[in-house]
């Protein structure tokens, strides 16, 4: 066997002295580039430099180092006859072991007063060249490119006489492959940074951007914090406001909902989301008289457009939560809804696009710091998404499953008659919880959630929740409520607030009720036990869906006190048969689907 030939080229040198004594006792050639051969010379170890091999110096400042034929013939020749031909020819010796590590390329960055050509100089290529050509070569070659490993290596190498076989060269190579992909994304991260970023809020009307620089992440002290595609541009345009962080998350997972409910139902969709999930979710379908009263667009100017019904429906079902909202629209935005938006407490908007008399009044809103991005309908996320948790990456297909009518065909119940209504209403239902954090139920009625619970770990903690939802939003129609005699001039979200306060029942006190009371004209009476409970039965033919299986009855039971009739949830429970017969005692329709939508 001749004699192998070791290549060293590394900018840390830590165990470098180790290592090279290592290899020279096993009868290893050492060849080194200038700095790494110089220290082992130093230390008395005889070495050659890379350039007595090329026959050419390192030039450039040292930007050509290794990069010769000399080289990398060597490491990327196979042990085929036609590679030995070629080195032959050209006189070169196979390299077996190559080790390297590369300039500082993240620390350097990290510098507060690290300039661009600071850091551009600092992009190995060389060492990078030699690690990948090893590593692709690892039939062959071993690849060390941490310190840490040099110890290992040579008891192998001692041991196997020379070969540390091929697990070893094959665990070397993959860590040398991940090492430069996660060098080469700290250089395109520094690159989009500097050549395709909009610093926001200096640059407030970014057109089409790579990267977007937010403020802080989820939390004022999380800093840095961006939005970035590695290919392309975001498929979004900041045309007022700056986002921040969570608006993103409420924006791109709201928008993926609507434009679902839209193409589900052909209907125009909004939702009105708050951390991560939709307090709201509706299509365009028409309110009448009363609706409008509940969801306070009674006194709204222009006609309500299907666009600015579904708004006035997301944003009215559960007008505590959706305080401060962040909205998607599935269809570019108009006057009406436009309007609907900017008297109220909201966050942003996402839409497709605006018309010109919208963008107006919303780019005024909030001082002209409202959030208006705009998104491009065509956008299709790739079928693969990552994302990172506690330092480790979790990847999966995205939920990409459709939801239409087919999805509720299968009635596990004696009655079997599901009206097309309640079929719009449970893919409203099924449709937002796909959108919603864990465990959820949602209750949709006209087209819209009208309660939904999220993130409970128990699920009939998510039924009863939702329900209560349900309750106080069907209370909110009690001809009590829509007569209770506000003063002229109280806001519209104090009204919200002490008409939840009202339907809830809960008894106040001390300055709290007189807070309270100075709100109205003059007394108001509790709504007493036996109204609320005339008023419960009156509601009927509410949809009903759950993200998993229902593992108790209870939740059926409870489903059914507000005014469910329509059920859908996956099978699979023990309880399944249980679950239905609930569902028969109440003459209620429960379709079984195979889809189980947890969101995380
Ligand atoms: O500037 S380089 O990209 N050009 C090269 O040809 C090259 N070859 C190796 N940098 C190059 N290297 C890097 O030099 C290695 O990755 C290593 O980090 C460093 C070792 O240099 P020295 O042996 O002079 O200390």
């Amino acid at each position: 066997m001749a004699q192998q030939i070791a290549l060293l080229s590394v900018y840390d040198k830590t165990n470098l002295i180790d290592l090279a004594q290592g290899l020279q006792k096993a009868g290893v050639r050492l060849l080194g580039s200038g700095g790494t051969a110089k220290k082992i010379r130093d230390s008395g170890i005889s070495i050659e430099d890379v350039s007595d091999i090329t026959k050419a110096p390192e030039m450039l400042g040292g930007r050509v180092k290794t990069l010769h034929p000399a080289v990398h013939g060597g490491i990327l020749a196979r042990s085929i006859p036609s590679d030995e031909a070629d080195l032959k020819t050209q006189a070169i010796a196979k390299i077996s072991i190559v080790v390297c590590n590369l300039y500082p390329f993240s620390e350097t960055i990290s510098q507060p007063n690290c300039t661009l050509a600071g850091a551009v100089e600092e992009i190995d290529i060389g060492g990078v060249t030699l690690l990948r050509g090893a590593a692709k070569n690892h039939e062959r070659v071993s690849v060390l490119s941490d310190p840490a490993d040099y110890k290992e290596f040579l008891d192998a190498f001692t041991k196997g006489q020379g070969d540390v076989g091929q697990n070893i060269r094959s665990k070397l190579a993959l860590k040398a492959f991940e090492m430069t992909a996660k060098y080469d994304d700290a250089i395109s991260g520094y690159f989009r940074e500097q050549y395709a970023s909009a610093e926001l809020p200096e640059d407030k009307l970014a057109g089409s951007v790579q990267r977007l620089a937010l403020r802080y992440g989820a939390n004022p002290h999380q800093k840095p914090a961006q939005a970035f595609v590695s290919e392309g541009e975001l498929p979004f345009k900041v045309l007022s406001g700056s986002p921040g962080y969570i608006n993103l998350l409420d924006a791109l997972n709201s928008y993926a909902l609507v434009k679902e409910l839209q193409e589900a139902l052909n209907l125009p969709a909004a939702a009105s989301f708050k951390h991560v999930s939709p307090a709201g979710a509706a299509v365009g379908v028409e309110l009448n008289e009363t609706e409008k009263k509940v969801y306070g667009v009674d006194d709204l100017k222009e006609p309500l457009t299907p666009l600015a019904a579904a708004y006035a429906r997301a944003r009215g079902a559960d007008r505590m939560s959706s305080f401060g909202d962040f909205i998607a629209l599935s269809a570019p935005c108009d006057l009406a809804t436009a309007r609907i938006i900017s008297r109220e407490v909201s966050d942003g908007v996402i839409a497709p696009g605006y018309s010109p008399e919208a963008l107006d009044v919303l780019a005024k809103k909030k001082s002209g710091k409202y959030c208006v991005l705009q998104i491009d309908p065509t956008y299709s996320p790739p079928a693969i998404e990552t994302k990172q948790v506690y330092g480790i990456h979790l990847q999966q297909r995205r939920n990409d499953c459709k939801i239409d009518a087919k999805l509720f065909e299968n009635a596990v119940t004696k009655n079997k008659e599901l009206p097309s209504a309640a079929v719009t209403d449970l893919i409203v239902a099924t449709l937002a919880l796909k959108y919603t954090q864990s465990n959820s139920v949602a209750y949709a009625y006209h087209g819209s959630i009208v309660g939904i619970g999220a993130g409970q770990q128990s699920r009939i903690h998510c039924t009863r929740l939702a329900g209560s939802k349900a309750d106080i939003w069907w209370l909110r129609h009690h001809p009590r409520v829509l007569a209770l005699p506000f003063k002229k001039g109280v806001k519209r979200a104090e009204k919200a607030n002490a008409i939840d306060l009202f339907v809830g029942g809960e008894e106040l006190e001390g300055g709290e009720k007189e807070q309270w009371e100075s709100l109205f004209e003059g007394p108001v009476d509790a709504l007493t036990t036996a109204e609320r409970k005339e008023w419960a039965v009156k509601l009927e033919g509410v949809s009903c869906s759950s993200d998993a299986f229902f593992p108790f009855p209870d939740n059926v039971h409870r489903a059914r006190k507000s005014g469910v009739k329509y059920l859908a949830a996956p099978s699979g429970s023990v309880m399944d048969a249980e679950c239905i017969a609930a569902a028969d005692e109440h003459d209620m329709v429960f379709a079984h689907t195979t889809l189980r939508l947890f969101h995380h």
